[in-house]
């Protein structure tokens, strides 16, 4: 079983000035639960080593590792997973690929994406923009906590929401049901990563227990 709580990206540009290793290691030593290798701008070469590198450190620690869009360089590292969006290689041809142990996410910005990764053969979701991020300029139109709590009704599988999400709205995103939430510019671009890891894990188990039922 897979804890899907905090599962954060790396980005190179937001780091400021950091490298992945001194971003990852700070946001594992404060509890990350799944880390993402997303690199938009490198060359394969250069992402290969990146992704060896960040491999090496999750499994020291036993934290899943998932590489972004590209399925090659996944299975080159031996990942854990790999996450495609709706412009990327198609799920069902992913889970093809990696076979039926790897984990595979998949993006989907509204319920029928969300229904149709699942069918494809997600192991979880990837949802969102929820809120307004810069992080992604071409990303869909927010759905809110409301977009998510409606995908979270409709499947079955881990959903993960993603897209402007900090310590002012974790709350709200996982008292919706979601599993966890995807973090990116919060947490690179924190001068303590670490501390602010710490606060956002410490704030999603707060609100996953305000809404356990007693
Ligand atoms: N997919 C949907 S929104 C987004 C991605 C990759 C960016 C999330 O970044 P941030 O900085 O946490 O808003
Ligand atoms: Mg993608």
């Amino acid at each position: 079983m897979i804890n899907w709580e905090l599962y954060v990206i790396t980005d190179a540009k937001l780091s400021r000035g950091r490298s992945h290793r001194e971003v990852i290691q700070a946001a594992i030593a404060g509890g990350a639960t799944v880390v993402q290798y997303r690199e938009k701008e490198t060359g394969t070469r250069r992402m290969v080593e990146e992704a060896q590198e960040l491999r090496a450190l999750c499994r020291q620690v036993s934290v899943p590792f998932i590489v972004n869009d590209r399925l090659d360089v996944a299975l080159a590292v031996e990942a854990d997973g790999v996450h495609v969006g709706q412009d990327d290689m198609p799920a069902k041809l992913a889970r093809k690929l990696l076979g039926p142990e790897k984990i595979l996410g998949v993006s989907a910005t509204n319920l029928a994406e969300a229904i149709q990764g699942e069918k494809d053969g997600a192991d979880y979701l990837g949802v969102g923009p929820i809120y307004a991020t810069g992080t992604k300029p071409d990303a869909a139109p927010p759905m809110g906590a409301p977009g998510l709590a409606e995908v979270v009704r409709h499947v079955s599988i881990p959903v993960i929401a993603i897209g402007g999400i900090n310590a002012n709205n974790i709350e709200e995103v996982i008292a919706t049901g979601a599993d966890g939430a995807a973090v990116i510019s919060a947490i690179v671009s924190a001068e303590d990563i670490r501390a602010m890891t710490q606060e956002l894990l410490q704030r999603i188990r707060q609100a996953r227990l305000e809404k356990r039922p007693h």
